[in-house]
């Protein structure tokens, strides 16, 4: 079976998600996410431009071969733009495949090696009892772990709170949008937020918390052995990964567990991590990460360091990536947890999926392939509108992470 061509969808039904479509000489297609938050169209170009060209004619079926030609080609290899485009097509490619075969994608992983791959979702608000009365309902709906983010007394927009994160953060703003961040007001808050949930809900339901990359190792440090008893089940991005020796010194302070990498676009970017057992989840994402082949060699070589996977599961990312996911998290058992973020409603009529949530557990269906069909009449319909993530300041007006 050839590849005869590579086309790119774009489109906004509530935010915008960026496609590869990949053909085949046998009528069977596949689709690849290649969604990239804020720098979506440099993909798109990416895809169409360099590698569509590159891979007309080659084997559908040699996966492994054409990731590392898409790798290998590019000389400057990694990068976010490069390896979503890797990811979009190696995702596209393992799809065509399951369909050729009429096997849901995970079968050609190694097949089920867990029922389900339990899921969390987002609980927020600006008081830490809104933030308590979310958390209760997703209780009620079935979760058995949730990420629970709160205000910070002084600052009138935070990270991951009370915000719609179904939809386009930035949309319609022609420069990313400028929140203020205050470490100190931060760090009083945080316990407080985690030492309120224990008392309300006690130790039934897994507890995560995303610092976004704020800190420096000394207060995560300080973070981590302050959360110490109320356990929970990861305290994520803690401190900027860019220098993996930082978590030597995070790791010696705390023994709450820490997760790292939703930036992560290869091995490379997690290898000390790993190695050293500086970190618990590695939350790499099929998108962002190589696509299921990327992912899987991340996972297999953390198997034995005892380091679990959490893949980023945001929703600005397409139900194609969840279903990628999905197959990937049945089949692989050093996964630990998979994030899951509501998409719109109008995404999900765009992108129709087979994935099923039950009893706080996800399963990608029995569909061949990835089980995603893109309606891409209705795709059409929504048009790409720019929009950036915000940037965060520190008091004084530098710029810090957001
Ligand atoms: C998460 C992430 C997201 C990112 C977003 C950026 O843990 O889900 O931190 O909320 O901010 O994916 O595009
Ligand atoms: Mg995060």
């Amino acid at each position: 079976m050839k590849i005869t061509d590579v086309r790119v969808v774009v489109t906004n039904p509530g935010r915008n998600f960026v496609t590869a479509v990949v053909e085949t000489d046998e009528g069977i297609s596949g689709l690849g996410d290649a969604t990239l938050n804020g720098r979506e169209l440099s993909v798109a170009a990416y895809l169409s431009e360099h590698i569509a060209p590159m891979l007309r004619g080659r084997d559908a079926f040699a996966i492994e071969d054409t990731w590392q030609l898409m790798a290998r080609s590019s000389y400057w290899r990694r990068g976010p733009v490069q390896t979503a485009a890797q990811s979009a097509i190696d995702m596209a490619l393992w799809d065509i495949k399951g369909k050729a075969l009429g096997v849901p994608v995970y079968q050609l992983l190694g097949g089920r090696c867990r029922t389900g791959v339990m899921a969390y979702t987002h609980a927020s608000g600006f008081e830490i009892s809104e933030a308590l009365d979310e958390l209760n309902g997703f209780i009620e709906q079935g979760y058995k772990a949730v990420r629970l983010q709160c205000g910070v007394p002084g600052l009138p927009d935070v990270y991951g709170v009370d915000r719609d994160t179904s939809v386009q953060p930035g949309a319609g703003f022609e420069r990313p949008y400028e929140e203020t961040w205050d470490t100190s007001a931060y760090l009083g808050i945080a316990p407080k937020l985690f030492e309120a949930a224990r008392d309300a809900i006690g130790f039934g339901t897994h507890l995560l918390h995303d610092v976004h990359h704020r800190l420096t190792p000394a207060e995560a440090g300080w973070l981590g052995k302050r959360l110490e008893d109320f356990r929970l089940f990861w305290l994520e991005d803690a401190v900027p990964s860019e220098n993996q020796a930082a978590y030597r010194i995070v790791r010696q302070h705390t023994t709450t567990p820490l997760a790292v990498g939703e930036v992560f676009n290869s091995l490379a970017d997690c290898e000390l991590l790993i190695r050293e057992q500086l970190i618990d989840y590695v939350r790499a994402a099929a998108v962002h990460a190589g696509g299921l082949t990327g992912l899987r060699k991340i996972a297999a070589f953390a198997e034995p360091y005892l380091v679990r996977t959490g893949c980023h599961g945001a929703a600005d990312m397409s139900p194609i990536t969840m279903s990628a996911a999905l197959h990937f998290g049945v089949s692989t058992h050093n996964v630990g947890i998979q994030e899951r973020a509501l998409h719109p409603d109008a995404a999900n009529e765009v992108f129709r999926s087979t994935y099923t949530f039950t009893d706080g557990y996800l399963d990608p269906g029995e569909a061949p392939g990835l089980g995603i069909e893109l309606d891409e009449d209705l795709a059409a319909r929504y048009e790409f509108e720019r929009s950036y993530l915000p940037v965060a300041r520190l008091r004084d007006g530098s710029l810090t992470n957001w």
